[in-house]
């Protein structure tokens, strides 16, 4: 049975929703999605939930409860792996299912599985067929986090940023201005649910006593929360309790600071009190917590990726450490053009990669490659 383009075009695009269930619950591991077709309708779907369960494919085989009948036909959004990980290789469940044809959106970056699949199918008799480019490119880039991660063995550094359309990020210094629209901010809230971890500057705990957690329609959820504060200055005297060390996600907060920063006991005291955990790093040339740690304190964590918020200081210091793989960069068609605007970190000097451009009610995101 041959598909027209309209219907792979239909069950690609499928696939890549069914992946897309796995939304920030993956990590290290890919989202999949995956489905088998008999005489042209969908019988059976599945995604990956989470790492050490089922692949997308053993899902949806497992969802049909039974043989595919002959002529069954398997979509995935990625290239099926080929060796015995925390789970067994799904080529050898597609062999075993008997399906004969698979189409599959693009190949596995993982250089244990790269192209592997695809000839293990073949050699084995199964008929192959990758989408076609632009489904390639739209199915990768869901993956973007893994694909990074694999290919530098490093964690994915984030950073999103919220302009006027003249640069600045406050109407006046101190005062937070609303520089986008709530399309933009829900938005957000999509992006921090994918993200294994969140980072901000103690000025922005400061100033806007942020929860940073992902409150969506479904659901409210805490990434780990990683605040950057190199002389524990959100812990000081006369700083009331700030939402991220008493919240009910209190036990994701860990506050990265400085040996300055430890050496008063007050405030290491009250980091006690509220159990959070402090993670002593490097102090930069500026007396700062050294951006260029982040990497690490993050590998020790076994967070693979990090969306960094925060105020322009702390966003200058990471884009200047040539530390951010990734922007997110909202723009509103506001313009603070007052005396006291707040400039921001000037990222009209970071070109974006691969940007994707993105309308959000009155303002604009483009995110992309650093
Ligand atoms: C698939 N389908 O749904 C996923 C794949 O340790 P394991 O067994 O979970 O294997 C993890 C690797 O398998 C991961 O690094 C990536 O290459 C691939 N992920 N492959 O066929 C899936 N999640
Ligand atoms: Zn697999």
């Amino acid at each position: 049975m041959s598909l027209s383009g309209r219907k792979k075009e239909k069950f690609f695009g499928r696939v890549l929703e069914l992946a897309r269930k796995g939304w920030g619950d993956t990590h290290p591991n890919p989202m999949v999605g995956a489905l088998i077709m008999e005489s042209g309708e969908i019988v059976a779907e599945g995604y990956h939930q989470a790492c050490g369960k089922p692949h997308a494919e053993v899902e949806a085989l497992g969802s049909l409860g039974r043989k595919p009948n002959p002529g069954a036909i398997m979509f995935i959004s990625l290239e099926p792996c080929s060796t015995h990980g925390k789970t067994p290789p799904c080529t050898k469940a597609i062999l075993e299912s008997g399906i004969k044809k698979v189409f599959v959106a693009t190949t596995d970056p993982n250089p244990k599985h790269a192209g592997n699949g695809f000839d293990l199918l073949r050699n084995a008799g199964v008929e192959v067929e990758l989408a076609d480019e632009p489904t390639q490119v739209k199915a990768a880039r869901l993956n973007f986090i893994f694909n990074h991660n694999i290919k530098t063995g490093r964690p994915l550094i984030a950073l999103k940023f919220a302009e006027s359309a003249n640069g600045m990020v406050a109407e006046r210094m101190g005062r937070p201005s609303s520089v986008t629209g709530k399309e933009a901010r829900a938005d957000m809230m999509h992006w921090r649910r994918l993200f294994p971890a969140i980072c901000v500057g103690s000025g922005t705990v400061l100033a806007d006593d942020p929860s940073l957690t992902s409150r969506l329609p479904e659901n409210t959820w805490s990434p780990v929360r990683l605040l950057v504060d190199s002389s524990l200055s959100t812990l000081g005297e006369g700083v009331s309790p700030r939402k991220v060390y008493v919240d009910q996600f209190s036990e994701r907060s860990i506050v990265l600071t400085t040996a300055r920063g430890m050496l008063d006991s007050g405030r290491v005291k009250k980091a006690k009190e509220h159990g959070v955990r402090l993670i002593e790093v490097e102090e930069s040339a500026s007396g700062g917590v050294e951006p260029s740690c982040l990497p690490k304190v993050l590998s020790d964590l076994s967070l693979h990726a990090v969306y960094c918020e925060g105020g322009p200081t702390f966003a200058r210091s990471l884009l200047g450490s040539g530390q951010v793989d990734y922007l997110f960069r909202y723009r509103s068609p506001k313009l603070f053009e007052g005396e006291d605007a707040l400039p921001g970190p000037g990222l009209d000097d970071y070109p974006i990669r691969e940007p994707i451009e993105e309308e959000l009610g009155e303002d604009r995101l483009v995110h992309g490659f650093l």
